[in-house]
């Protein structure tokens, strides 16, 4: 008797096990209470850009180019990483020019993994500027030295620029910076430190002049000796708010 209530017991144990690496397979979700497994994330679906620079050069199979002196942008550096194995880093005078999007997007939301060593000690630091298909500059997203206080975020969207941001903007630092645009004269930037675009904006602005639509994305910097870093450069004409870690 005893061996068979040992018996049952085992038996038991091993349809338990069965059950939850079947519910692992299964749904990949809830394995049983408290206990959730990660679903398997992916950056790249359904975006317009995804741009993740693991691997040699760049992902995704897109194609992007290096401007500027094409020696000061690494698209595998490993000095900081921000995600993954490896990030962008562009130093002085270097830029990286995404390739054309399939097409013009009058309203596009957009996020980018961003860290840089130093600030600007000029008036402004430009980190994304976005073109349209004649190659022309309409949204930049910077940041600005507002003299005699501390660096924050400002968007220029056609001629006209925004307020200034309120928060401090430190070296050393990984942001997630999220915008938007539309070409109504909207636009928007997040300054973030995690994979959720924060419940409220940094700059907001909806008297911007570009009527511009999305061609191209440039990931840029001014001719002064700084490392900045980028990463997760997404870019899509459906909203999101969550990026994966
Ligand atoms: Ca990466």
């Amino acid at each position: 008797m005893r061996r068979l209530i040992i018996l049952l017991v085992v038996l038991f144990g091993l349809f338990v096990s069965f059950r939850l690496s079947a519910s692992v397979v299964g749904s990949g979700v809830v394995v049983g209470p408290g206990v959730t497994l990660d679903v398997a994330c992916n950056d790249c679906t359904g975006k317009v850009i995804c741009q993740n620079f693991e691997g040699t050069g760049t992902d995704n199979g897109e194609t992007w180019t290096k401007g500027g002196t094409t020696a000061n942008v690494d698209f595998d550096a490993t000095g900081v990483i921000l995600r993954g194995a490896q990030s962008c880093s562009i130093t002085n005078a270097g830029e990286a020019y995404s390739i054309h999007l399939g097409a013009n997007l009058a309203e596009f939301w957009f996020h980018t993994m961003y860290q840089t060593a130093a600030l600007s000690t000029g008036d402004h630091l430009d980190l994304i500027q976005i073109r349209d298909s004649a190659d022309a500059t309409f949204l930049t997203i910077r940041i600005r030295n507002v003299s005699p206080g501390p660096p924050v975020m400002q968007i220029k969207n056609g001629t006209i620029y925004s307020g200034n941001g309120t928060t401090t903007v430190a070296i050393d630092t990984v942001y997630h910076i999220w915008g938007y645009y539309k070409n109504d004269g909207h636009a928007t930037v997040w300054l973030g430190t995690n994979t959720s675009r924060p419940a409220s904006a940094e700059v907001t602005m909806t008297n911007g002049d570009s009527t511009a639509s999305a061609h191209s994305v440039k990931l840029y910097r001014r001719s002064e000796t700084m490392l900045e870093y980028f990463d997760q450069v997404l870019l899509d004409d459906a909203e999101f708010t969550t990026v994966c870690p």
